[in-house]
């Protein structure tokens, strides 16, 4: 999960098109897997605060259209990128 710097991939000293279309290519999956692996840590950080009891109840009750759309939209980060990646592998 490192994103890739020099783009001169076979070291020759010339950068070609096709190498750094490939390094941007590397990188931008790098860039979206590190979002989806933060998404899914957040949110296991969050239902683990709200399972702790460190949160009042009422507070809870309170937030809860707001913790419903957040843990929604975590969720909907992770899926996206199963459902592109298996697209752009089959590509
Ligand atoms: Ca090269």
């Amino acid at each position: 999960m490192t994103p890739i710097k020099d783009a001169d991939l076979d070291h020759d000293g010339i950068v070609t098109a096709e190498e750094l279309e490939a390094v941007d290519q590397h990188n931008k999956i790098e860039i979206q897997t590190r979002i989806t692996v933060t998404s899914f840590i957040c949110m296991v950080i969050v239902a683990a605060i709200l399972i702790s009891g460190v949160i009042p109840e009422q507070r809870i009750t309170a937030l809860n259209p707001l913790l419903s759309t957040l843990m929604l939209a975590f969720a909907g980060i992770i899926g996206a990128y199963f459902g592109m990646t298996g697209w752009m592998s089959k590509k």
